[in-house]
């Protein structure tokens, strides 16, 4: 990163970032970089990075392509499903149509049934995720993660020692390392950027097409915060705090961080795959067994297709303590019917257990929900 650049140039770098990869990822091809299309935060990186793969994210966010994904998907299906399926079959997403590999896990049923469709326009392997946290799951999922680095393996013509999966897991942790000091300045308060600030930083990390993740570029992005929060931080304001829950956000769904942010309050933090769900935890380095230690990390994320979750209410726990946060708001996606279930116990157990107003809104795709999605925050807000 340019460090003679100011804050809202970076800032706004991020925010561009998927749109730049939009062209780049012509460029990687062309070099003969394999390109792995995701869909989840399931799916273990380490394994893309020894195979010297770029990695791209899939999940699409805008209602463009939800009408031709709706002549062979259900209209009631989630709309990350129907948009994601709506791009592929479209070819108007470049990172589909440049995908050598696509990567989808047994997660929820309409995702798991939908990649049988999108097998019949590229290559697709699904990785076969137990929906349990238990000893049992544990030697499945390690299987599985092995199946996936054989696919690799065998696609891309490379060989994937356990020696290059260590490094793998060495460059990853550096990563989480930066972007968790990155996401810890929101502890802060008030807070040193806006809650879209943090997301687009996030999100647009995520978009970076380097294979070795450059956790340099976030370092130099947390000093330039501090050094800007000295000189300014007599005249920041603080704010209800809130934290996102639920079901990932971008594009679209960015209606709703704005929901908050218009109404008064900041995002301090996101406890879905945005934010610490995806980051929170470390492989474990000291493992000696390199898939054991990456089948047990990436089992242990907690979302709402794991039954029972009791991870992800140890995370939330910890979130809420640490950014003292006022208020929990979850998004959940019209349909995504783990989510909407969870919701309820999510709700009992922040409001009766953490002591903290909770609130969640459903929404989807369009832009037709924001005047009523401001008004349900801003009384949120209010009351907080
Ligand atoms: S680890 S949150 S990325 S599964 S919203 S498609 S669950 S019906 S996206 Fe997710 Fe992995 Fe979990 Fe994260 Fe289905 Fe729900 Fe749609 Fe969803």
């Amino acid at each position: 990163m340019d460090l003679v650049k100011e804050l809202p140039e970076v800032f706004e770098e991020f925010a561009e970032q998927r749109k730049q990869s939009f062209l780049k990822v012509k460029e990687v091809k062309e070099q003969g970089t394999p390109v792995v299309g995701v869909f989840c935060t399931y799916f273990p990186h380490e394994l893309a990075i020894a195979a010297e793969a770029v990695v791209v994210s899939l999940c699409s966010t805008s209602d463009e392509t939800i009408p031709d994904a709706e002549r062979v998907l259900p209209k009631t299906l989630c709309p990350l499903i129907k948009s994601s399926f709506g791009f592929a079959i479209t070819d108007k997403c470049p990172f589909f149509y440049f995908s050598d590999l696509v990567v989808g896990e047994t997660t929820c049923d309409g995702k798991k049934k939908m990649f049988e469709y999108m097998g019949e326009l590229k290559p697709v392997h699904v990785m076969h995720l137990p929906d349990k946290q238990d000893e049992a799951s544990l030697v499945l999922w390690k299987q599985e993660v092995k199946k996936m680095a054989d696919v690799l393996s065998e696609k891309f013509d490379v060989e994937i020692t356990e020696e290059k999966l260590k490094k793998a897991v060495y460059y990853r942790n550096e990563e989480r390392k930066a972007l968790k000091q990155f996401y810890e300045l929101m502890k802060l308060n008030p807070a040193p950027m806006t809650g879209e600030e943090l997301f687009n930083v996030l999100y647009g990390n995520t978009f970076q097409l380097d294979i070795i993740p450059n956790a340099q570029r976030i370092y130099d992005l947390v000093d330039k915060i501090k050094a800007e929060y000295e000189e300014k931080k007599d005249t920041l304001q603080k704010k209800p705090r809130i934290l996102i829950t639920g079901c990932p956000i971008g594009g679209a769904t960015v209606k709703v961080i704005r929901a908050v942010e218009e109404n008064g309050g900041i995002v301090v933090t996101y406890e879905n795959c945005n934010g610490a769900k995806q980051i929170d935890e470390l492989v474990d380095e000291s493992n000696p067994d390199v898939y054991d230690a990456i089948a047990r990390r990436y089992l242990n994320i907690g979302c709402s297709v794991m039954s029972p979750n009791p991870n992800r209410k140890v995370l939330l726990k910890k979130l809420c303590e640490e950014y003292q946060v006022d208020g929990v708001l979850e998004m959940v996606l019209q349909a995504c019917h783990t989510y909407n279930v969870e919701s309820y116990s999510i709700g009992k157990f922040v409001r009766e257990e953490l002591g903290i107003p909770y609130m969640s809104v459903e929404t989807d795709y369009s832009q037709s929900d924001k005047g009523q999605l401001s008004t349900r925050v801003a009384a949120f807000i209010e009351m907080l």
